[in-house]
């Protein structure tokens, strides 16, 4: 096992150095497999370069972990650090305990994943794990699961290109219609996941092409190659199949769930994947979505279609992570009870109970598509029978594309503190309890990994919120700007971290501030959902509309005198929604038509607060962008420093574009002037 290091690509969050106080001290390890091998080569590799040693106990070899103020002498005398795997412990909890005390720190963990994530806990600690003494603190991850979806094609897409919503270059796993040779890059992705507590990728896209859907049978080998790279750090290898698969793989003529012969090929064909991969995860299906094809075809539910693929893979311990996101694209504006926020709902909330135990339902945060701001989705609270797992996008698709920065850590936290029925019980404690939380990746073969090399800190955010949703989001960040940067000789102390915060902190409300207002989303430009376009999809049939005219904007979505979506939720909400008195003004457009004069709790109008807005969104970027510009030479990698710079370029001519866009749209429709008389073309 060696641990790879890429001249020409960023370490990310784990640079060589990040490793100095683990690699300068004595390390000794017990217990046994390849997890534990994994941690070794970890430890080995940052003593090679920081002076320090290792010591491999195999647990076959001695009793239980060394314990207490005596741990077993080393060639040098004395252990500083002893990462052990209990012996009573549950292996497959993925938690470890740490504690300091005389001047031996000491990781026990559950299992030997558990040794891992204590070993790269210790890291993120650096020298404090080594300074004062620690009461033990245990440390077990909120959810079981921790998964992050790829969204790459096999063979290039004619317009989504190498991966679907991706904007860090092509994939780091397929190239041409083929699986990489070179994957020494697949081996540096798995450490990090593994460092911020991932354990499961799926590694195609969602929308299943022909190639792809090979990878199911024919190409079977290409993912048993990734899960090989993956295994040593703790990742389950998962797969995006297609529902139509038994008749465009298995020529039968049929894929209705119900049918025998398809349930026997699904069973057959699964167990071919597990004599292949024996820790395979399962599959990921987006059925009746978007063209995917599904089990509608067949007059069949959605519960029918996920149990035939659950019960193939329940004898092998896998699951089916079957997605929520279905929606009627093609819509007419004129109806205005068809409502897209409502349909994941109405499609899955009367199957409750209906799954088997091994399906996640994987339902997207909000109820519409990834928007920079739309309600928590009500499903969540609707289906206390099924294990449900919470979906968010890393990849930034409508937050700025990576060339914006757009820190989602904030986000995030909202999404999964939300409490549907006010009481205490969160979407976090639904996904914990459930099927965890899901992300689509935001990485490729870029250089900095992220295209964006500040997107780097929404992936490691998402691997720790999935392991602790209440952290912080300022501390995630401080978390990875202490891994990532290594601390400068020059410049002021700690003038990096001041300027990254700046930079980071609010940066979702400020890109929120200069796209579309008021929850009211989309605005964007068809196809690739980059920029302002206001009624890019108004005179389309996606069912994403925003409903402007001269007399104002929104959508109602009451049961009073609209689309009845409000009432999805539980009452405590429902009722907050569907008041313009209680609605939150950041929400306001999702949930109600109202007039530009309209006053918000801030206490302006709405057509004030869309130029107020607009005018703050472009001045913070300004003032970012000059933040960044001022950063003494030296502090940051040079290229680092250029690509950050770059993309500021650009979002600050995008932020204008926007902002320009949206207020003379809104000034024309309504013809009320800005009260502070700037300038509006
Ligand atoms: O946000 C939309 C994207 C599609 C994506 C779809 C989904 C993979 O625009 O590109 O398809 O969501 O989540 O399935």
């Amino acid at each position: 096992m060696t641990v790879p290091e890429l001249a020409d690509v960023h370490a990310a969050w784990l640079p060589p150095e990040a490793f100095q106080a683990v690699g300068e001290r004595h390390t000794l390890v017990c217990g046994d497999g390849p997890l534990v091998r994994t941690a070794l080569a970890e430890v080995a590799q940052a003593c090679r370069r920081h002076g320090g040693t290792v010591r491999h106990l195999p647990a076959s070899m001695g009793d239980d972990p060394p314990a207490g103020d005596d741990p077993p002498t080393g060639a040098d005398g004395s252990f500083d650090l002893v990462l052990a795997v209990s012996r009573t412990g549950r292996p497959d909890h993925d938690g470890f305990e740490l504690a300091r005390a005389a001047g031996v720190t000491r990781v026990v963990a559950d299992g030997p994943a558990g040794l891992l994530y204590g070993l790269f806990h210790v890291v993120r600690l650096g020298a404090a794990a080594f300074g004062a003494d620690r009461p033990a603190e245990q440390h077990r991850p909120a959810m079981r699961r921790r998964m992050v979806n790829h969204w790459d094609n096999v063979a290039a897409h004619p317009v989504m290109g190498q991966v679907e919503r991706g904007y860090s270059g092509g994939s780091i796993f397929w190239r041409d219609g083929a699986l990489r040779t070179d994957l020494t890059r697949v081996t540096a992705y798995a450490r990090l996941l593994a460092s911020c507590g991932i354990n499961a990728v799926s590694v195609n896209n969602v929308n299943v092409h022909a190639t792809e859907a090979l990878l199911l049978t024919d190409r079977l080998e290409d993912v048993a190659a990734i899960a090989a790279l993956f295994r040593p750090y703790g990742i389950r290898v998962h797969l995006s199949v297609s529902f139509a698969a038994p008749v465009t793989l298995g020529g039968l003529n049929t894929a209705d769930p119900l049918d025998a012969r398809v349930r026997a090929w699904w069973a057959r064909t699964t167990a071919r994947v597990y004599g292949t991969i024996p820790d395979f995860g399962g599959y990921v299906v987006k059925a009746d979505s978007e063209g995917q094809p599904g089990p509608f075809a067949y007059g069949r539910s959605h519960a029918d279609g996920a149990n035939v693929l659950a019960d193939a893979l329940a004898p092998f311990g896998g699951v089916v992570d079957w997605r929520a996101f279905v929606y009627n694209h093609r819509q007419d504006w004129r109806d205005r009870s068809t409502d897209r926020a409502r349909a994941a709902y109405d499609h899955f909330a009367p199957l409750d109970g209906e799954f088997r135990d091994n399906v996640h339902l994987q339902v997207k945060h909000g109820p519409i598509d990834f928007q920079t701001r739309e309600p928590v989705s009500p499903v969540f609270a609707a289906m206390p029978a099924t294990r449900v797992a919470v979906e968010l996008q890393v990849t930034q698709e409508y937050t700025g594309q990576q060339r914006h920065v757009c820190y989602l850590a904030p986000m995030w936290s909202g999404v999964l503190g939300f409490e549907p029925w006010r009481d205490g019980r969160s979407v976090a404690g639904i996904a914990a309890a459930g099927g965890g939380l899901v992300a689509v990746s935001n990485v490729g073969d870029d250089r900095f990994w992220t295209g964006h090399p500040l997107a780097q800190a929404n992936l490691y955010a998402f691997g720790r919120l999935a392991w602790s949703p209440r952290l912080d989001a300022a501390t995630i960040l401080d978390e990875w700007i202490d891994l990532t940067f290594t601390p400068s000789a020059t410049g002021e102390p700690d003038l990096l971290r001041r300027t990254l915060h700046a930079l980071m902190d609010d940066s979702w409300q400020t890109y929120e501030r200069y796209t579309a207002p008021l929850g009211i989303g989309f605005m964007v430009r068809p196809g690739d959902h980059y920029g302002p376009d206001v009624d890019g999809y108004e005179y389309s049939p996606w069912g994403t509309y925003h409903f402007a005219d001269r007399d104002g904007v929104g959508v109602d979505r009451t049961r009073a005198s609209g689309t009845g979506f409000a009432g999805q939720y539980p009452p405590a909400w429902a009722a907050v929604y569907e008041s313009l008195e209680d609605c939150p003004d950041e929400l306001l457009l999702f949930f109600h038509h109202v007039p530009y004069g309209h006053v918000l709790h801030s206490g302006v109008t709405v057509i004030q607060h869309i130029y107020d807005t607009h005018f703050a969104g472009v001045e913070a970027v300004t003032g970012a962008r000059r933040l960044w510009e001022r950063l003494p030479a030296g502090l940051v990698d040079l290229a680092l420093h250029a690509r950050v710079g770059d993309r500021l370029d650009e979002q600050l001519r995008c932020a204008r574009e926007w902002r320009d866009q949206i207020n003379t749209y809104f000034f024309r429709k309504s013809g009320v002037p800005d009260a502070r008389g700037r300038r509006i073309f």
